[in-house]
């Protein structure tokens, strides 16, 4: 067996991984640490827990903690974070804790005990693009140029984690991924607001003029990237994930109200987010080409019409969140 430490597993993404991992290599053990924020749902990960996969409710910043797991573990894929830029904004220092803090915490750990470490990471490190559709995509020679709190403890994370390597040999490497759509994710981010807001009857909310530009891939896509990178990458590397799917925030609202039956113009455009970034764009050809890595959801429809039924199927998941989550919104005018 091997044994693989999942931070931040009851999460949007590390849930789909640790999915992915039981589903497709029954030969690893994984280990579940996270801490159940309010980002975190027990419910994520409930059908996984048993003989292969548990759960253990605690903090990346718990030094003695982590300290034992990673000692009774093989290797580490590090995904627990605060995760969602409106927040940073609002209040930097849990970013500041979780995300730096927590980060020094596990790689001082894994280098202590000579562990594999996967430090999963963001395009958003790279700040923004000035001009959407001209071709121009961020690489992993690309400068760190963060704008937001989240981005730049993110960046923050990712220079600790490649001077570990450097400095005490840390069998590690990094990914930058785009953004991430499917199952699970958690309402306060723009595909499964929108939803939910049509869903319970409120109408959907575009920030500024809608042409800010993202770079979507389907969480299962990211998650075979991961188990790529981490089994057979290159340790000192860093590899851009991204599906080539680049859309205007306006463009994908529209989609939404199209497959959900609703005028396209049933939507409110509402304060922007400060700093902003303009358009993210990955390319990916250093995955491709040295890991083979394809993504299999390149229907961005299809995937999102999934995505849609998801949440219709699934409203106990997020109907109780949902008022305290718009109220936190309209305090913000957003
Ligand atoms: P998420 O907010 O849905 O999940 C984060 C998880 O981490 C939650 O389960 C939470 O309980 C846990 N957590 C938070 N603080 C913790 C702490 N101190 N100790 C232990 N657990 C803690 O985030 P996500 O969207 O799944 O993102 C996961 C990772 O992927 C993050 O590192 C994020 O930066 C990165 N990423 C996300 C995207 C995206 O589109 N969502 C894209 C690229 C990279
Ligand atoms: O209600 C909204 N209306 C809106 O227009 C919300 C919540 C967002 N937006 C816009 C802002 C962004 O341009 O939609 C875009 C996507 O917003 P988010 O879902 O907040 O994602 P983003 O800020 O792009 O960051 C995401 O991708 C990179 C994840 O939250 C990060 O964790 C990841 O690193």
């Amino acid at each position: 067996m091997v044994r693989l430490l999942v931070t931040g597993g009851a999460g949007f993404i590390g849930a789909n991984f640790a999915a992915y991992v039981s589903q497709c290599h029954s030969e690893v053990e994984i280990t579940i640490l996270d801490k159940l924020t309010y980002a975190g749902n027990r419910d994520n990960i409930a059908k996984l827990l048993g003989s292969h996969v548990r759960l253990i409710v605690g903090d990346i910043c718990d030094g003695p903690l982590v300290d034992k797991l990673v000692c009774q573990t093989d290797m580490v894929v590090h995904f627990a974070a605060e995760s969602h830029n409106d927040n940073s904004l609002r209040n930097p220092w849990p970013f500041i804790q979780t995300n730096i803090v927590g980060t020094y915490t596990l790689i001082q750990a894994a280098s202590k005990y000579h562990k594999r470490f996967h430090q999963v990471s963001t395009d958003e490190v790279y700040g923004d693009l000035p001009i959407p559709g001209n071709g121009e995509k961020f690489t992993a020679t690309s400068a760190y140029q963060p704008s937001s709190p989240y981005s730049a403890s993110k960046a923050s994370s990712d220079m600790l984690v490649r001077a570990w390597i450097r400095s005490f040999g840390l069998q590690a490497t990094i990914s930058n991924c785009s953004n991430n759509y499917g199952p699970y994710q958690h309402i306060e981010k723009f595909i499964p607001r929108q939803i939910t807001n049509i869903l319970s009857g409120r109408r959907p909310k575009l920030y500024g003029n809608g042409n800010n530009v993202r770079d979507w891939i389907h969480v299962s896509d990211h998650s075979a990237a991961i188990w790529d990178i981490l089994t057979r990458g290159r340790i000192g590397e860093t590899y851009l994930v991204g599906a080539d799917g680049e859309m205007s925030n306006r463009a994908v609202l529209e989609m939404i109200l199209k497959i959900m039956g609703q005028p396209q113009d049933a939507y409110d455009i509402v304060k922007d987010r400060p700093g902003h970034d303009l358009c993210y764009a990955i390319d990916a050809t250093k995955l491709r080409n040295e890991l083979g890595w394809r993504p299999q959801y390149t229907d961005f429809q299809s995937g999102l019409q999934a995505t849609i039924n998801w949440y219709l199927t699934h409203q106990e998941r997020w109907q109780e969140d949902k008022n305290s989550v718009e109220e936190a919104y309209t305090r913000n005018s957003q």
